[in-house]
């Protein structure tokens, strides 16, 4: 008879022993290849300096960011997590539930409710889409001229057709001529809680009074605002309302690898009836659950781990520091480029700026040979520059002279 001690012990100490062993052996292979390995990674490195990388600084255009640094390390630590298998993973699953808990609370979504975790804005994008779809069986989604461009991929993917709505001098959606394009055929109307190219919020809470009446799925893409707009709230910015609080509002897609401070590739579809997401399920036969939502099959846990540390280190209070600072720097960026005697396109919602240029495609192309990533929005005439948390007053002060130089070179100023 084996004591109750040992016999719970045992296992885990053999699993143990067969950990190490293997631990060892796999040491021992890269032993042994150390000299090819140190040659790969010479190659490798050789194409990474090529890159442009966050931790310059000199990235101003981009939504994305040099991870949190302990974002950085709990990704490494999760590498060979995969939640498509979830039984094989229940405790990175249970990860996952905590941390769509947490965006569930940012958002303020019902109990009924249930987050997607998807790969960013486009897939959830993607998956609202096809939820809305499937719920009402129709075909016509109403959206701001101003969606992003993943909208357009739908179209070939699920047979849905895009209206696009034209913009208010506000470059938000036209709310009169929205009501004039719902008819039978309106399957969803999404709203923009930022913009890609300016940052522009649009009327959601008119959105969601707007749907609730007319019984329409309402989908907000907040891939980038998801994560400022509620922090700019508690530091008494006047943004609309944009979160489930709005009884109109459907689904809200957020994304970690933008202003959550997270690694890439991280987004959280937040749908506000949990039975919705049957209808995008498919029954899984080989794995450990009987039924998988979504389109992604095997997914890593690494990014789940990342964000979710960052939400835990940060907390609400980190995020509002960290979205006050990207605030102040875009105020700072903001006054240096008019005092050039160059114009915004409009005044910033949130850490976007959109510049006026005549030739901003020029501009784009001679700022990047010296160093400096922006980006064009052809559409506006203009170039965007994001104030992400790793882009500090000291670095702006380097970047206008270069702008400025830049601009009369090609006569902008
Ligand atoms: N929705 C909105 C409002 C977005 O701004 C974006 C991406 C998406 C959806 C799609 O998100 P994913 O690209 O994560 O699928 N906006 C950025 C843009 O197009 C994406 C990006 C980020 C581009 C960093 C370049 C870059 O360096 O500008």
């Amino acid at each position: 008879m084996i004591d109750p001690f040992l016999s719970s012990i045992l296992p885990r100490f053999f699993t143990h022993i067969i950990f190490f062993n293997y631990h060892v052996l796999s040491l021992a292979m890269v032993s042994v290849d150390s000299q090819k390995r140190q040659k790969i990674f010479n190659e490798l490195l050789r194409f990474q300096q090529r890159d442009f990388c966050f931790s310059s600084g000199h990235i101003l255009g981009s939504m994305c960011t040099v991870p949190h640094p302990i974002a950085r390390e709990a990704y490494i630590q999760f590498l060979e997590t995969n939640l498509g298998d979830p039984e094989l993973c229940p405790g990175t699953k249970k990860i996952e539930s905590r941390f769509v808990a947490f965006i569930s609370k940012l958002l303020y979504a019902p109990k009924n409710s249930i987050g997607q975790i998807v790969s960013g804005g486009t897939e959830g994008n993607i998956t609202a889409m096809w939820i809305a779809k499937q719920l009402s069986g129709k075909k016509e989604i109403l959206l701001p001229q101003s969606a992003h461009f993943s909208f357009q991929k739908i179209t070939s993917l699920m047979d849905l057709k895009l209206i696009e709505l034209p913009l208010t001098k506000e470059y938000v959606i036209d709310v009169t001529q929205l009501k004039k394009n719902i008819t039978k055929k309106t399957a969803a109307i999404i709203g923009l809680a930022g913009s890609t190219e300016l940052g522009a919020i649009d009327p959601i809470p008119q959105l969601s009074d707007i749907c609730s009446d007319e019984q329409i799925f309402l989908h907000i893409d907040a891939a980038f605002g998801g994560f400022v707009i509620p922090f700019l709230k508690k530091l008494q910015y006047n943004v609309p309302d944009f979160d489930f609080r709005l009884k109109g509002v459907s689904t809200i897609s957020v994304d970690s690898h933008k202003m959550g401070y997270s690694v890439i590739p991280l987004g959280t579809l937040m749908i506000r009836n949990k039975n919705w997401l049957e209808s995008i399920s498919v029954e899984s036969p080989y794995i450990s659950c009987e039924k998988q939502a979504g389109i992604l099959g095997t997914r890593s846990g690494a990014p789940v781990a990342a964000a979710y540390a960052v939400a835990r280190y940060l907390g609400n209070e980190g995020y509002k520091n960290m979205v006050k600072s990207c605030m102040e720097v875009t105020k700072y960026t903001q006054k240096n480029i008019t005092e050039l005697g160059l114009d915004l396109v409009m005044e910033p919602a949130m850490n976007v700026l959109g510049v006026k240029l005549c030739k901003p495609g020029l501009i784009v192309k001679k700022l990047s040979d010296k160093g400096w990533r922006v980006n064009k929005v052809k559409r506006l005439s203009c170039i965007r520059l994001v104030m992400m948390p790793q882009i500090t007053k000291e670095i702006i002060d380097e970047f206008i002279p270069v702008l400025k130089k830049t601009c009369k070179e090609v006569g902008e100023l």
